[in-house]
């Protein structure tokens, strides 16, 4: 076992933190508070190939191995998750699945445009009554001569009202139930597609939601990735990608709260000395440190397998449950170490907080994880 990193890999992490020290961190505080999309620095990313960090650099790529995405994705958690947010979506479950799945045509036509982000990605999988039973999409479409027309909506869409390509999953069978489901290219701007922002989130307010609305929305058959019935296994492989983007930039948005209290308690005086000095200060570093390094080496091991390109759901699953929830954990006990400055803005700990909130819920929840880890080892389904 290995746990050094290459030189690129190295070199692709400093890279990202450069980057994300000079483009985003001065201006992700005012981009939460004015809920500003963050145009400007994607536009200043993309010809760094962090965009897709795992494609060629042919495609505007960074040609990293999912270890490389991983520092990546860590370094730019670490300032800005809803940036992170942004990349995860148009990287891991748009880029990366028309890779795996698109014809060479669509490979062609889109992986380029992505990649060098002249073309901005989203994920439309959740409906208001398809969250975590993914299977019960509602979203119709039917084939109308050589065209496909779709009508329905979709819910809490990351980058819905920015993006200018959709992946998105739809009904062609409900006879079939999951077998029976598309995963379609949607250009967004499409005759009949709409997207609403999401107003009055707790977190990632800089990276913007949508509900999505579709009426009479023709497709030509080119835009049909894989078979008609391949659509859930393709959400789900997409998702074996989401989540270990998430639990990466989780891993770092928590190192970045514990290098702020650690920071901060060496600062802050109480009883004539820093409070870093005090036992039940280190404690809660002690606990924060070891549940970041624990949240981290899973993301390396999924990182690993995923390398080898095999199936790793179990794998990421247990990364993302455990790097979501300690970045929450270790995003409350910061806040708890500064004391009452770490509730307001003047420190970016609380935007930590309510950021991390969502990666609990969004790309499948705790509760979701768990099951998936529960029926890996158990052979047990409870979806059932
Ligand atoms: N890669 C490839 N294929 C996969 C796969 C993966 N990671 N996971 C499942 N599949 C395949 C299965 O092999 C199965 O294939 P067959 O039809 O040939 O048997 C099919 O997909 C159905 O899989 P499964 O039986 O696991 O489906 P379930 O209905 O049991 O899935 C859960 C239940 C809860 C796991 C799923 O619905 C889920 O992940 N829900 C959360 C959705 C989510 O994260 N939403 C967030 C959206 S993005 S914000």
């Amino acid at each position: 076992m290995n746990f050094d990193f290459s030189p690129e890999q190295t070199a692709l992490q400093m890279q990202t933190r450069a980057f994300a020290q000079e483009h985003i961190a001065p201006v992700a505080a005012r981009n939460d508070r004015e809920e500003i999309f963050p145009r400007a620095i994607l536009d200043n990313l993309a010809p760094t190939g962090l965009m897709t960090p795992t494609l060629p650099p042919e495609m505007g790529g960074a040609g990293a191995d999912f270890i490389g995405e991983a520092l990546a994705f860590e370094e730019i958690g670490k300032v800005c998750s809803s940036v992170r947010t942004i990349l995860s979506v148009h990287n891991s479950l748009c880029a990366l699945t028309i890779k795996q799945w698109g014809s060479q045509e669509q490979q062609t036509r889109y992986l380029p445009e992505l990649g060098h982000g002249r073309l901005l990605g989203c994920f439309a999988l959740t409906e208001f009554t398809a969250g975590s039973e993914a299977t019960n999409q509602n979203l119709g479409a039917r084939p109308v001569g050589d065209e496909w027309v779709l009508n329905g909506r979709k819910a809490w869409v990351s980058s819905g009202t920015k993006a200018d390509l959709c992946l998105l999953f739809a009904q062609t069978d409900p006879a079939q139930g999951h077998r029976g489901i598309a995963a379609f290219l949607v250009p967004t701007d499409t005759p009949g597609f709409q997207a609403e922002k999401v107003w009055g989130k707790t977190g990632l307010r800089s990276a913007h939601t949508a509900h999505l609305n579709l009426k009479d929305v023709r497709l030509p058959a080119t835009q049909l990735l894989g078979r008609a019935g391949d659509g859930f296994k393709i959400a789900m492989s997409a998702l074996d990608n989401g989540r270990y983007g998430v639990a990466a930039g989780c891993v770092g948005q928590a190192q970045a709260c514990l290098d702020a209290s650690v920071a901060y308690t060496k600062e802050r005086q109480a009883f004539g000395k820093p409070i870093a000095a005090k036992q039940l200060v280190q404690e809660m570093i002690a606990d924060m440190a070891a549940a970041v390094e624990s949240a981290r080496f899973l993301v390396y091991r999924a990182g690993h397998v995923k390398n080898k390109g095999i199936r790793n759901t179990y794998e990421t699953s247990i990364a993302k449950l455990v790097a979501t929830e300690t970045a929450v954990n270790v995003a409350r006990q910061a806040i708890q170490l500064h004391g009452a400055v770490g509730y307001t803005n003047e420190y970016p700990v609380e935007r930590h907080l309510r950021d991390a909130l969502a990666t609990t819920i969004y790309e499948g929840t705790s509760q979701i994880q768990k099951l998936i880890i529960g029926r890996h080892l158990t052979g047990e389904n409870a979806f059932v």
